[in-house]
């Protein structure tokens, strides 16, 4: 596991253990959305971000509830983590009426703008150019909000990408775009295609700030952000960070988890530097938690899970007449 970038403070063991907790939360969501599907319960596409929790958790935990965020299709724990609750996420991914899409969006297309929540979004790179807008209005507006954008590398190929980011830095927008690179676009390995890596060196193109962070480290994430999120209010300044991160699953359900395109040697290799067994031990290591402790957490968010899916199996489908709301009107 690469070195722990964080020392922990003892005083901030609430916090530590909120992150943990989050971390668990999704993971277990996602284990139980993935049986749900195998068992035809959810319908459509299906994008497991198991491994990549400390990218989603560490970013969101780092901004304020009236900042902005835009995801791409592998979204539901950005959702969670933005505080839509596990039941509206289930019922969604369900096609029910009580999602937070009202069931009409699927597990790709998760919004609650009450939230600052903006999608799920399922063309690669579309929402790059949204979240650049988002950013024009918060400077508009003249406030110190922020706006976030979570891509994957291959949104890098696609020149919404390049175009945004130009107009970012010239504007000088507050917006963080921040891309997963789980070095996989579905079954096309980038770095081996030589095609991109070192995203964030990219962005001196665009005379912006950049980092390169471990997504696989929470805390390291956190501070990642805090720091663009700061440039951002202050200064009005866009970042890009590339997080260096890892997906366990396969692109979506309908891939299997290694075989084609990867080994599962290399799949083991990467769980080694599992991001809730990372901040497990670390808080293990300095006693601020126990296995009493992280057992009764994971009881706890086990429960949760179970609830949502029971809510998700419960609710109604959308009515037909929900096919003529949110219709586009000149
Ligand atoms: C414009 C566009 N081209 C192609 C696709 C098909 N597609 C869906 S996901 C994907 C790969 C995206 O990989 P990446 O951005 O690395 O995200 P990840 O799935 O790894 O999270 C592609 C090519 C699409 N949805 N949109
Ligand atoms: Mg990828």
């Amino acid at each position: 596991m690469a070195a722990p970038t964080t020392q922990l403070d003892p005083n901030q063991a609430d916090f530590y253990r909120q992150l943990l907790r989050e971390m668990l939360l999704v993971r277990r969501f996602e284990e139980r959305a993935g049986e749900a599907y195998a068992q035809g319960r959810i319908g459509g596409f299906c994008h497991l971000y198991i491994g990549q929790e400390a990218v989603a958790i560490g970013a969101l935990t780092a901004l304020r509830e009236d900042d902005y965020v835009f995801t791409s299709y592998r979204e539901h724990a950005h959702a969670i983590t933005r505080g839509i609750p596990p039941r509206a996420v289930m019922a969604e991914l369900f096609g029910k009426a009580t999602g937070c899409s009202g069931g009409k969006g699927g597990s790709m297309h998760l919004f609650d703008v009450d939230k600052g929540f903006l999608g799920g979004h399922a063309i690669v790179g579309g929402h790059i150019p949204l979240a650049a807008g988002a950013g024009f209005a918060i400077k508009y507006r003249d406030t110190d909000q922020v706006a976030i954008c979570f891509f994957g590398e291959a949104a890098v190929n696609i020149g919404a990408f390049h175009e945004t980011l130009n107009m970012a830095a010239l504007w000088k927008l507050p917006t963080i775009f921040l891309c997963e690179n789980n070095r996989y676009g579905m079954g096309t390995a980038l770095e081996r295609a030589a095609a991109v890596y070192d995203i964030a060196e990219r962005a001196c193109s665009y005379d912006m700030a950049s980092e390169t962070v471990d997504g696989m480290d929470v805390l390291a994430m956190h501070e990642a952000v805090a720091r663009a999120a700061e440039r951002a209010r202050k200064d009005k300044l866009p970042t890009l960070i590339e997080a260096r991160t890892y997906r366990y699953m396969g692109h979506s359900m309908a891939d299997p988890i290694h075989g084609h395109y990867r080994t599962k040697e290399e799949l083991e290799e990467q769980k080694q530097r599992d991001p809730i067994e990372g901040l497990k031990h670390r808080l293990f290591e300095a006693g601020l938690l126990d296995q009493d402790g992280v057992e009764k957490m994971d009881e706890e968010v086990q429960a949760e899970v179970a609830d949502a899916l029971t809510f998700a199996d419960e609710s109604p489908d959308p009515e037909p007449d929900a096919l003529y709301t949110h219709v586009y009107q000149d």
